[in-house]
């Protein structure tokens, strides 16, 4: 199919600023002639448009939810948009507070044609606290609590429903900073976690097998949320939040590798790229690259992309 960038320039949610700049650093490290070099058209619809970061400490325990809404309301629109013209939406993030409004988007076009949809969450973080206890009060800790459920009004009812994500139609990868109360909110949720203790255990190679069999068991759409700080911060040093221990630039690409040969990929965002820790836009450059093998470049036989 075609593809659509949509850009969201903005680190409202984050607790570093800088964020915002993630779209253009993307693009000037050659996303789109990338992804038209492996045969794809691809459209550029620009950036969204939101309120300015005001740089505010926390209140009752979200710092600038009413920007996070206008942000994420926007968002969801612009993908949703992109869905119903029938392309696949890459949204350039920004932070991870923004998949509220992907995910949001993703299940009113889904819930539209009575379709199901599951998530592949690759990120060090499990993004799963809620006001109650998270130690920040920073909304891209928060993304899939709140799709889940779990999160303040305004948020929890973008979707077409609420919760407007089953917790059981999410598996994480590269899990390696989980908060102390966030943990039992995880353990409980019913996501499947690979965290970092497995990838050691099992490889990255069955790691994959198992969480994209569990994908096409449960059918629909599969989108994946791709958090920049997935990576090792040896390899990826530009964003706000490095945790260490993160995968190497070959369990990296053989994750994104495995993801394209599954077939199931129908939507994704690259979030929490942030220029302003990053090194002469090496690790723009790396998502780019990471990104060719999600959709489809091989080593040697490059088969016909099966999106
Ligand atoms: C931490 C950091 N768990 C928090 N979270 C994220 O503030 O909630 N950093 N997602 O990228
Ligand atoms: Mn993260
Ligand atoms: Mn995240
Ligand atoms: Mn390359």
């Amino acid at each position: 199919p075609s593809l659509a960038l949509i850009g969201a320039p903005t680190d409202i949610g984050a607790g570093h600023r800088g964020g915002s700049m993630g779209p253009e650093a993307l693009r000037v490290a050659g996303l789109k002639q990338a992804l038209e070099r492996l045969g794809y058209s691809v459209e550029d619809r620009g950036n969204l448009n939101g309120p300015v970061n005001p740089d505010q400490p926390p209140v009752d325990g979200y710092r600038h939810l009413p920007e996070v809404v206008e942000w994420c309301t926007s968002v969801r629109d612009g993908v949703r948009g992109i869905l119903e013209d029938d392309k696949f939406p890459i949204l350039l993030g920004g932070d991870h507070c923004l998949a509220i409004g992907s995910l949001a988007g993703l299940a009113q076009y889904c819930a539209a044609r009575g379709e199901a949809y599951s998530v592949l969450w690759l990120d060090a973080h499990a993004d799963y606290n809620t006001a109650e206890v998270s130690p920040s009060g920073n909304i891209h800790g928060m993304p899939l609590a709140v799709a889940t459920g779990h999160g303040p009004k305004g948020l929890v009812d973008l979707g077409p429903a609420t919760p407007f994500l089953d917790p059981e139609r999410v598996v994480q990868i590269g899990i390696r900073s989980v908060d102390a109360v966030e943990k039992r909110l995880v353990v409980s949720s019913g996501m499947e976690v690979h965290d970092m203790r497995r990838i050691d255990e099992n490889g990255m190679r069955h790691t994959m097998e198992e969480a994209l069999y569990l994908l096409k068991g449960l059918g629909g759409h599969v989108h994946v949320s791709f958090d920049v700080d997935f990576l090792d911060p040896s390899i990826a040093p530009g964003v706000g939040t490095t945790v260490p221990g993160g995968p190497t630039y070959r369990e990296a690409q053989l994750c994104m590798e495995m993801i394209h040969d599954s077939g199931l990929m129908r939507s994704l965002d690259l979030m929490e790229l942030n220029p302003a820790y990053d090194i002469r836009n090496a690790t723009a450059d790396l998502t780019v690259d990471l990104v060719e093998s999600l959709f489809g470049q091989q080593i040697l036989s490059r088969h016909d992309a099966a999106l």
